[in-house]
């Protein structure tokens, strides 16, 4: 059975119940299982007919440690997530929704760390994200056909390159444009090897420009790893910039970041802490719903019964 949900327009889908068995190791080791045996459920959830590229899948599993309410393993399109930030809401709201869970936070297991979630009695939900930092500020790229952009490498439960110099607007109906811009500064990152600690992959990059209204301080632009644009101003992208601007000394503790998606809708970010190296724990604010509650066919003799 999938619960599905989504914020801001960006949907997530989540095995409630029937999952395979991953065994109880820790969500980073269940990946792992869920990657090299059981790839088909991330297939058959995601990919076409039933699913589609925008989709952040998800499977909803036992903790190893009884004081979390639950472990989940994120993934989309082309692989497997860390973390995510709008799927940790829709998770918040559809535990809430199966009368799981009541207003109050919760505990949550996830391959890169323990993330905390508190679901407000409106339905608000403010996850406190795994500690994010800036690894590599200024970073010039020269991206064929567009030339130089600078942007900043930082974690934010993911790995990001935010772009803060270019010369594109962010608006809807240029998701097109942006989309291919953005798949040009992926090919330079590549090329010039640019990547997260440790040779971890950049897998998604975030595009920032002025927001015109007072409703937030920014809109954002983020390319997924499998090529669809984040719906939601992007959980994980969203403590990424809050990292970037502790470090350039914009942001302090309690102060709020509020940023817009390029759909318009806004997560309100919070500093809660910085530790002596510059980590921020970061406080991400929005709103789930959930759209559907679906029990999963898969017939006998569909050749694309696990996606195409
Ligand atoms: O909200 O962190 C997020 C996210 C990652 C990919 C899509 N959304």
């Amino acid at each position: 059975m999938v619960i599905d949900s989504h914020w801001g327009g960006e949907p997530t889908r989540l095995v409630v119940s029937g999952g395979p068995d991953l065994g109880m190791g820790t969500m980073a080791e269940r990946r792992e299982v869920l990657r090299e045996e059981f790839d088909w459920v991330r297939t058959a959830l995601v990919h076409e007919p039933r699913g589609a590229e925008v989709i952040v899948g998800g499977v909803v599993e036992e903790p190893v440690d009884e004081g979390c309410v639950c472990g989940v393993i994120f993934f989309n399109n082309v692989g497997y997530l860390n973390m995510c930030g709008h799927g940790t809401m829709g998770l918040v709201r559809t535990l809430a929704y199966q009368g799981r869970i009541e207003a109050g936070e919760h505990r949550i297991e996830t391959p890169v760390g323990e993330v905390r979630a508190t679901l407000e009695e409106s339905g608000a939900v403010t996850v406190e994200n795994v500690a994010s930092y800036r690894s590599r500020q200024g970073v010039e790229v020269a991206v064929d056909g567009y030339g130089v952009v600078r942007g900043d490498v930082a974690w934010g439960g993911n790995w990001f390159f935010l772009v803060t110099e270019h010369e594109q607007e962010v608006a809807i109906e240029r998701v097109g444009v942006l989309t291919d811009f953005l798949k040009a500064v992926r090919l330079g990152l590549e090329r010039d090897g640019v990547t997260g600690d440790e040779g971890a992959e950049i897998d998604h990059l975030e595009l920032f420009a002025r927001y015109d209204g007072a409703e937030a301080d920014a809109r954002n632009f983020v390319l997924c790893p499998g090529g669809a644009y984040d719906r939601s101003p992007c959980g994980t992208g969203t403590s990424a910039k809050l990292a970037c601007l502790v470090a350039d000394g914009k942001l302090g503790e309690g102060e709020v970041w509020r940023q817009a998606g390029v759909l318009g809708s806004v997560f309100e970010g919070r500093v809660k802490s910085v530790d002596g190296e510059g980590r921020v724990i970061p406080l991400v604010t929005g709103r789930a719903y959930v759209t559907g509650e679906t029990e999963v066919v898969r017939e006998e003799g569909d050749p694309f019964r696990d996606g195409v």
